[in-house]
């Protein structure tokens, strides 16, 4: 019998937490996986590499990005857009590794949303200095399914609005193996991430991955 209490097996069965309406905070989820999952990562970014793209009004994101999936978020001098051929290979991103949309579903299930069915998986590479504005998501045609997001190695400042760009906005700390799920009238709340520090995550590096599952269609 497991005694631990502070084992991962545990923190992974911890309810999920409201912390607005329609979204909810998973600490620790991923703990027991986290190995496995950035090697998930790691065999898509062989084939379909980090790279820093381009903003329409032509600035490189300090974020270096990737996707799995049947789809991919991208950005150019041409605006944003979800395509299903990755723009460095000129071929389709890799599949989601099984791990991903399984733990992906999981964690969705876990906040209530029963029928979560991603198909992009972008992922997103912080080295220190790395930061995201404040944006909302909103290219996805489908804005009743939930964005899941998994943080893993060095922690972040996360940086949440409301539904309009100006007024407040709350703190917090996303950290090694936190899972949240953003739903309801959640989903379309301006977010953004402060320049991540410097440090180390015995995992990762100097390095934080932020992997966010997607639902575009029906
Ligand atoms: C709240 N990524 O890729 S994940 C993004 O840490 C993005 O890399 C951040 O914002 C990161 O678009 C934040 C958390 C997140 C993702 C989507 C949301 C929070 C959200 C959508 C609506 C509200
Ligand atoms: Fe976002």
């Amino acid at each position: 019998m497991n005694t631990d209490l502070f084992a991962s097996d545990n923190a992974q069965q911890n309810p999920a937490v409201p912390i607005g309406p329609g979204s909810y905070f998973l600490g620790g989820f991923l703990l027991a996986d986290a190995a496995a999952v950035l090697g998930a990562v790691s065999e898509v970014t062989a084939r379909s590499p980090f790279r820093h793209l381009t903003t329409p009004g032509g600035q490189q994101m300090s974020v270096a990005m990737s996707n799995c999936g049947s789809l991919g978020w991208v950005s150019d001098r041409g605006g944003y857009r979800y395509q299903a051929l990755d723009p460095l290979t000129a071929k389709p991103w890799p599949p989601m590794p099984a791990l991903l949309l399984e733990r992906a579903q999981q964690a969705a299930k876990q906040a209530g949303y029963e029928n979560f069915q991603p198909d992009v998986c972008l992922i997103n590479r912080y080295t220190v200095g790395a930061r995201m504005g404040l944006h909302q998501d909103r290219d996805e045609n489908n804005l009743t399914a939930p964005i899941v997001s998994f943080s893993l190695g060095v922690a972040a400042v996360f940086i949440w609005g409301g539904l309009q760009r100006t007024g407040k906005s709350q703190r917090f700390m996303l950290r090694h193996g936190d899972a949240v799920v953003w739903g309801g009238p959640d989903r379309l709340r301006f977010h953004g991430v402060a320049p991540v520090k410097a440090d180390e995550h015995v995992l990762t590096g100097p390095v934080r991955i932020n992997i966010t599952f997607r639902q575009t269609g029906p």
